[in-house]
């Protein structure tokens, strides 16, 4: 509609005064998305390409709706599961990479200083052969375990084989210490098991859904918010912990408004609820679980009077909130969250907490609850056989005894100190570091200490401009990378295939593991000459070909595992104890809590706020505010403030602020937004905005980077993950130079 009328979203919000305070002045790019879109006589898709989406990690299945070498649009495959026939605003948005002005177009190696972002086009030769030299040289100087891969998305497994094979034993993706990696670790001490991505939820069955922060729509992981929707139409009971109102929170039976960090007070009265009403699910406890004796006495405090005194809420609202999962039980999802990088140590004992919940609730392996998924049997490409790795960070310096990965933050602080030894250089792909991790500080104290630091990337991010050598990988529309293994109720086999060529002197990962793999002396690895090939050998025994996957897209197989449990039948559980362990005998024994405990946090100090984070359905992290479609629909963030906190300070609605940490970082200016849908003494922004790199033209600077002022962080010593909710601001008015981007979003 808008592109017919030739009014850009941005222009509507002028219309309707949107934002009025802060302003709104025409975006840079003059409404750049919708110059990207083919006109309205423009002739139809000549081709349809099935491929999938790596806008976000969901990778819902598409099918690229393509004339000659033009994405006329992409739509959601209608069979994938995470998909559903749809794609989000984001995944719809994906056109925007591939003609983006601003991105990544040939190999370069830096002149000026780092973070300057000064560079020199060269050849993709001499690109390997500065990297393969400077690896070698550290390699030899400082052993392989000098060597670090930071990675995320779908190019990375390939990368990381190449890291292994030259004899690293580092490597690490944010995905972990910075998000999901307390909840797997959590859950795997209590059922011995982690959680696949997309979880394994039974939405289609729920009668209760519980969650923990999880802010679902605006969270937008795709096939998790369609089906969260439909339960909701079918009567559905939704319970929500969020200290802020969020989206999902305001369509809630039950929402829980907790002060920051309470979550574990208002779960163990749900505990102890259960256990002293007996109304608990018998047969899968007493079945299937170990502990419930010293669960019982250890949950005896703690009373719904007494959550309610530590979390801020209403004791009855407590109360009520478990009528519903009772009544439902045992087809209720406690989902068991996604980021929960949040504060610390606590964080792995809020998971365990709601593993635990799930566990009185028989809701695990159960119809409406958590199913049990099957992978799809994929073969793997032959290789030599891996080298005997040193040991990594973490494990060297004894710390972190139940971290399923290595750790990010352990890299970084190895290269920063040399402890427990030096790290002196990094490959860094698909993943800005220096905005996707706290304290960046850190992150460029590190960076110094490197004797290379090679990017790979498909935009000038942040990261890119403290590179050595930059590597432009190929869009997600322009590549193959390797398949993704679907894991679900019924698994699947899913193809990403080059749907356009890309204009410019760029390549896919799987090209740069064996090219450089090659000058690296690790060639044997990546021994076929076509990307095909390797994926024709990945298929053998799969069900399907690659023929067939290039036409269908998807390939389902199947299940290896039944969906659900019968609750009295033996099973053995991959704990040490075969049972799902209410009690961890596994923590005791390395001294941390057995059991979950509530650990209050403290009150901000006077004049300070928490600093909350979260989602735009709009954007993912921080990489696609330069997508001229989505910075056009959604072009800054604001800072959500109570308006009795505001009015304390003087700042009016949409009034520019800065948010400002004790140790002088800023970020700003961005409208500030005043509601109620915000509980005192915090804030809250999107996460993303505030980029700082000039070379990203439309997203640089506009709103402000929660990174950017979060330099305090709490290491959680059971899994090594980063909470990054212990953060304390000032919020000050200002009068930028500049009129502001009203927030679309939040
Ligand atoms: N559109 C979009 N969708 C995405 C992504 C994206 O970038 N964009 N990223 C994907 C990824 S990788 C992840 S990990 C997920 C992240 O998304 P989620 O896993 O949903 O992240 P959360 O941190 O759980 O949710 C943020 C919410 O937590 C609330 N919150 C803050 N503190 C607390 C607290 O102490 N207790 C409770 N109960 N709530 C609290 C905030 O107010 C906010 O509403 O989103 C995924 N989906
Ligand atoms: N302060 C704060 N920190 C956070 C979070 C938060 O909410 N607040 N969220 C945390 C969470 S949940 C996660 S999962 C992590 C995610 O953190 P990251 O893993 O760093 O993810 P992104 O921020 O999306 O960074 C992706 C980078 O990859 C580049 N890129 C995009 N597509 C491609 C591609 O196809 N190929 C290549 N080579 N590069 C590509 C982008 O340009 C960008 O530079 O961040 C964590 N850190
Ligand atoms: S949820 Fe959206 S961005 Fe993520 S993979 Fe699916 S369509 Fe792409
Ligand atoms: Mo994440």
């Amino acid at each position: 509609m808008a592109a017919k009328s030739g009014v850009s979203r941005r222009d509507l919000f002028k219309l309707v005064g949107a934002g009025a305070a802060a302003g709104v002045v025409a975006a840079p790019s003059e409404a750049a998305a919708f110059r990207l879109l083919p006109p309205p006589e423009a002739p139809v898709a000549e081709r349809q390409v099935p491929s999938f989406c790596e806008v976000c990690f969901w990778n819902c299945g598409l099918v690229a709706h393509v004339r000659k070498n033009r994405i006329m649009h992409l739509t959601g495959h209608p069979d994938h599961p995470g998909a559903k026939g749809k794609l989000c605003g984001r995944g719809n948005s994906g056109a925007g990479f591939v003609t983006d002005p601003d991105r990544l177009k040939y190999p370069m190696v830096r002149v000026g200083k780092r973070g300057e972002g000064k560079f020199e086009r060269v050849g993709w030769k001499t690109a390997y052969r500065t990297i393969a030299e400077g690896f070698a040289r550290i390699k030899e100087r400082y052993g392989p375990q000098g060597l670090a891969l930071f990675y995320h998305g779908k190019g990375g497994p390939i990368l990381r084989t190449m890291m292994v094979a030259y004899g690293s034993p580092n490597y690490a993706a944010p995905a972990y210490a910075q998000c999901k990696g307390p909840r797997d670790v959590g859950y795997k001490l209590t059922f011995g098991e982690t959680l696949s991505s997309p979880e394994p939820l039974d939405l289609e069955q729920s009668r209760c859904v519980v969650l923990f922060g999880s802010h679902l729509g605006e969270n937008a992981h795709n096939s998790q918010v369609q089906e969260l929707v439909q339960a909701r139409a079918r009567g559905a009971r939704l319970v929500v912990l969020d200290p802020r109102m969020s989206t999902v929170a305001s369509k809630a039976d039950v929402w829980l408004p907790v002060r920051p960090g309470s979550d574990t007070a208002v779960l163990l009265a749900w505990i102890h609820l259960l256990i002293k009403s007996g109304r608990y699910h018998r047969a899968f406890v007493e079945n299937q679980c170990t502990g419930l004796e010293e669960l019982a006495r250890h949950v005896e405090p703690f009373t719904p009077a007494w959550a309610a005194g530590q979390a801020g809420v209403d004791a009855a609202q407590i109360e009520r909130a478990l009528e519903l999962m009772v009544a439902a039980m045992p087809a209720v999802v406690v989902h068991p969250g996604r980021h929960v990088a949040w504060y610390g140590e606590v964080d792995t004992q809020r998971a365990r907490a709601q593993a635990i919940l799930t566990a009185l609730l028989g809701a695990w392996w159960a119809p409406g609850g958590i199913y049990r998924p099957s992978r799809p049997k994929l073969a793997d490409f032959p290789t030599p056989d891996l080298p005997d790795l040193p040991p990594d960070v973490d494990r060297a310096a004894g710390r972190f005894p139940f971290a399923k990965e290595v750790t990010t933050n352990g890299i970084r602080e190895a290269t920063r100190t040399g402890k427990p030894y030096p790290i002196k250089g990094w490959l860094v792909h698909a993943t800005n570091l220096v905005q996707s991790m706290p304290n960046v500080h850190e992150t460029l104290e590190a960076i110094e200490q490197l004797d290379m630091l090679v990017v790979s990337d498909i935009q000038p991010s942040e990261i890119t401009r403290y590179a050595d050598v930059l590597l432009p990988e190929d869009t997600y529309l322009e590549r193959y990378d390797d398949l993704s293994a679907g894991v679900g109720k019924r698994p699947y086999v899913c193809l990403r295939q080059p749907a356009v060529q890309s204009p410019h002197d760029t390549r896919p990962a799987w090209r740069i593991a064996k090219e450089l793999g090659k000058e690296l002396g690790v060639g044997d690895f990546f021994a076929f000459e076509t990307f095909e090939e390797y994926l024709t050998e990945r298929l053998k025994g799969s069900g399907t070909t690659l023929e067939e996957l290039k036409r269908k897209g998807i390939h389902f197989q199947e299940p290896s595992e039944p969906p659900y449990l019968d609750p009295v039948t033996p099973f053995h559980w991959h704990t040490p104890s075969g049972k799902v362990e209410l009690y961890s005998k596994q923590l005791a024994e390395k001294g941390f809590d057995p059991l979950p405990r509530h650990a209050p946090l403290p009150d901000p100090p006077r004049g300070m706020m928490r600093l909350l984070y979260g989602r735009s359905p709009l954007h993912t992290f921080g990489r696609t505010q330069n997508n001229p479609i989505l910075f056009d629909l959604d072009p800054g963030n604001c800072l959500w403030i109570n308006p009795r906190c505001a009015a304390a300070l003087g700042i009016k609605n949409g009034a520019p602020v800065m948010v400002e940490n004790s140790h002088g970082d800023r970020t700003g200016p961005m409208p500030a937004k005043l509601t109620e849908r915000m509980q005192e003494k915090t804030v809250y922004m999107i996460h993303g905005f505030g980029h700082r790199s000039k070379q990203m033209r439309l997203a640089c600077c506009s709103g402000g980077s929660d990174t950017d002022v979060i330099d305090n962080y709490a290491v959680d010593p059971i899994t090594g993950g980063t909470g990054m909710r212990v953060q304390y601001v000032r919020i000050r008015p200002v009068n930028p130079d500049k009129e502001l981007y009203p927030c679309a979003m939040g």
